[in-house]
This record gives C-alpha cells, sequence and structure tokens, in this order.
C-alpha cells in the first residue's frame, strides 16, 4: 500500500525512480563552461529584473539580495551529458519572491549571465517554487566554477538552464532561443520527456 504523508516531498522518493531515461547518477559535480569563468566580485554584483520593453523593473545589490527570504532546496540536477547528480543542497532566494508585485504579460524569460551566457524559458517554469537564484553549495559560498557568486537553479530542466554567474532576467512576450538553444539544443530541456536536441 502506498501511504503519502502530508510531509511528501520529491526528494523522499526512492533515488530509482528519480533517475530520467537515459541519464547515469554521479557523486561527482562536474563542470561544464562554455567560455572563461568570469570573475564577478560581490562588492559590483548586481541582479536585474528587465521589463519587455527593454527597462529595468528591479535591481538588487549583493546585500540587498542578502536581504531576502532564503530557502534551502535540496533537489535532483539533470545535465543533457547524462549526468544526474541526486540530493543536491543549495540556499537561495526563490524566483517568486523576485516576481513578487511585478504586473506582467510575458511569456517567457531569458536569464542573462555574467560573461555573455543566455538561456530561454517560459515564465511559468520559474515560479510555484520551483526556480531560485542560489547562492550557496552544500553550506559553502558557490564556487566560481560552479556560478558563484550566484547562479540560477532550475533543477526540473536540464542544468544547461540553470545559468551559472546570473546577473538577471529579461521578461519576453515570446520564446526566443538562448545560447545552447540557437546551436540546437531543446527550446524546453525537459530531462523526463529526453528533450535534448531541437528535433526531440
Ligand atoms: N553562464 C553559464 N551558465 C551555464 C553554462 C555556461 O557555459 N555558462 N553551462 C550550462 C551547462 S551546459 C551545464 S550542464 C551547467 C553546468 O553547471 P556546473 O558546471 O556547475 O556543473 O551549467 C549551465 N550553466
Ligand atoms: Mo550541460
Amino acid at each position: 500500500m502506498n501511504t503519502l504523508s502530508p510531509g511528501f516531498h520529491g526528494h523522499t522518493r526512492p533515488r530509482s525512480d528519480r533517475l530520467p531515461p537515459g541519464q547515469y547518477p554521479t557523486e561527482q559535480f562536474p563542470v561544464l563552461s562554455a567560455g572563461p569563468t568570469p570573475e564577478v566580485p560581490t562588492s559590483t554584483w548586481e541582479f536585474t529584473l528587465t521589463g519587455t520593453e527593454g527597462e529595468r523593473l528591479r535591481t538588487w545589490d549583493w546585500a540587498g539580495f542578502g536581504d531576502l527570504p532564503q530557502e534551502e532546496p535540496t533537489v535532483d540536477i539533470h545535465c543533457v551529458t547524462r549526468w544526474t547528480k541526486w540530493d543536491t543542497s543549495w540556499r537561495g532566494v526563490s524566483v517568486d519572491v523576485l516576481l513578487e508585485g511585478v504586473d506582467t504579460s510575458a511569456s517567457h524569460v531569458m536569464a542573462e549571465s555574467y560573461g555573455g551566457y543566455t538561456t530561454n524559458l517560459p515564465l511559468a517554469d520559474l515560479t510555484g517554487g520551483r526556480a531560485w537564484i542560489v547562492h550557496t553549495f552544500d553550506g559553502l559560498p558557490l564556487p566560481p566554477e560552479h556560478g558563484g557568486p550566484a547562479r540560477l537553479l532550475v533543477p526540473h530542466l536540464y542544468f544547461w538552464k540553470s545559468a551559472k554567474w546570473v546577473s538577471g532576467l529579461r521578461l519576453l512576450d515570446r520564446d526566443e532561443p538562448g545560447f545552447w538553444e540557437s546551436v540546437g539544443y531543446h527550446m524546453y530541456g525537459d530531462p523526463w520527456r529526453e528533450q535534448r536536441n531541437r528535433s526531440d
């Protein structure tokens, strides 16, 4: 008999049920960067929410970001190069908090990074407690090679959607390809449906 307690969370499911098709589990934390690791001091770090007309809606500096309510998600991550890492623990701010009170008809978002990386997502996938801007991994400041000082974390999509060195979110009226999407990666990237390439 299956009993789901009120406190049931995804990460209490057995790991065998948490391996998407075509993935293998790893204990390592591989580094995958398309270019050099940008140096982003927290003294000059900014995170900007930009509207569909290019207007600056909100900006946080490092101190202001730290004053926002923080969450500690523990989630599985799935890279399109086929590794899955279970139960990764992070600390950061829910994107719901950043979008609070923003009135928009935007359908999509471009995540933008220091260094120029971009990746596109439906706005709905960043809300509902499913996406965070994280600055801490395993209780320690996020190392630069993994996206520190802060990265996007969207664990329900392939990990290329989790932009490292994130500098902001730009609201879009329609879907537009980001960096990997423009060279053939899937526009959405659901690991459970193996949406690796545009043709999947
Ligand atoms: N800014 C930026 N973010 C990025 C990337 C990148 O090259 N630049 N690579 C993506 C890819 S393909 C993956 S799998 C993950 C890798 O994150 P990791 O290096 O912390 O494992 O970051 C994603 N975010
Ligand atoms: Mo990746």
